[in-house]
């Protein structure tokens, strides 16, 4: 924990506590970090985004956006993000390189209510928390995206861990994300979302087992990621569409990032199991964030030599 910080990688932390983290690093570098609260959850909670910049006040330029937390119980997903903001915000002399050409935003929990769900109630909840039918509450925000929604890997009923929602944005959260994406539309050179488990790094398309046309820059880019953090930890990843190596999903945050608002690199990365695959143990918590790290300046260094 640094000093009179609300988080640690020691632990893994509530809404409240990340949001808490996110405003006294906003009040202590005010030159360089800003907090904004881009939205409310079906349970009105605040959703905020974390923007990082080198503070040479220079404006409008190219962005990396980065989420986590789709995905309730992805708890290490959501420590990971903290660990980019952490470095990035509170390590900027030895990052500083990764903020000389962009700004950073980043939205470490994309579905609180879902997460604190998670924490108080149902370990493995995936979902939104939105009530859909009498009996089953919840939208996959994953498949919720409105580019070829519901065509394949997703659920019309209501109570499967990947219902698709009753139209295509239907939840309050993934109409914050389109928005922020769109907004960002040309200046947005990398989306990277950080789901778990099992150590992948996927491109576009979810939709399909085609390719897009530019789909080798996205292969350099997850490679590079991968190769960094096989040198730094002996770590595996595995590399390729979302299709091809993993399965068939529509509606997916990554589709839509790359297919619609234009972001020609886009990633999903899938951080490692531990425990019962989604709940790994506190101390393996910094040990998993760290070696994400290494993957996520490796890309970040990639998409900037584009
Ligand atoms: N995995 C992702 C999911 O939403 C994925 C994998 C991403 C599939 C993008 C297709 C497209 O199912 C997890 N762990 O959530
Ligand atoms: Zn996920």
């Amino acid at each position: 924990r640094s000093a009179g910080r609300s988080v640690s990688f020691k632990a893994f932390h509530r809404h409240a506590e990340i949001n808490a983290y996110l405003d006294e690093l906003a009040a202590a570098y005010p030159s360089r970090v800003s907090v904004q609260v881009a939205g409310k959850s079906y349970e009105n909670r605040d959703i905020k985004t974390i923007t990082i910049t080198n503070g040479d006040g220079k404006t409008g330029k190219n962005v990396i956006f980065l989420d986590a937390g789709i995905h309730a119980r992805e708890w290490i997903a959501h420590a990971g993000a903290l660990y980019v903001i952490h470095q990035l915000a509170e390590n900027f002399a030895v990052n500083s390189d990764l903020l000389k050409n962009f700004d950073w935003v980043i939205l470490p929990v994309v579905n609180p209510d879902g997460y604190e769900y998670s924490h108080t109630t149902t370990r493995m909840w995936r979902k939104t928390r939105k009530p859909i039918s009498s009996a089953c509450y919840g939208t996959d925000a994953n498949r919720n995206f409105d580019f070829h929604w519901g065509e394949v890997g997703a659920s019309s009923y209501s109570c499967s861990d990947t219902f698709k929602g009753e139209t295509a944005f239907s939840e309050p959260e993934t109409q914050l994300i389109r928005d922020l994406l769109l907004s960002l539309t040309g200046r947005g050179k990398f989306y990277l979302t950080l789901h778990s488990y099992g150590n992948y790094l996927l491109y576009p398309w979810g939709w399909t087992s085609a390719l897009p046309s530019s789909w080798r820059d996205n292969d350099e880019v997850a490679q590079a990621g991968a190769d960094a953090i096989k040198s730094a930890t002996g770590t595996k990843y595995t590399v390729g569409s979302s299709t091809n190596v993993l399965y068939a999903a529509a509606g997916g945050s990554d589709d839509y990032a790359f297919g619609v608002a234009n972001f020609p690199v886009s990633i999903t990365m899938e951080l490692p199991a531990g425990g019962t695959g989604f709940n790994p143990s506190t101390s393996q918590i910094e040990g998993f964030v760290s070696e994400t790290w290494v993957g996520i300046k490796a890309m970040a260094q990639k998409v900037a030599e584009k």
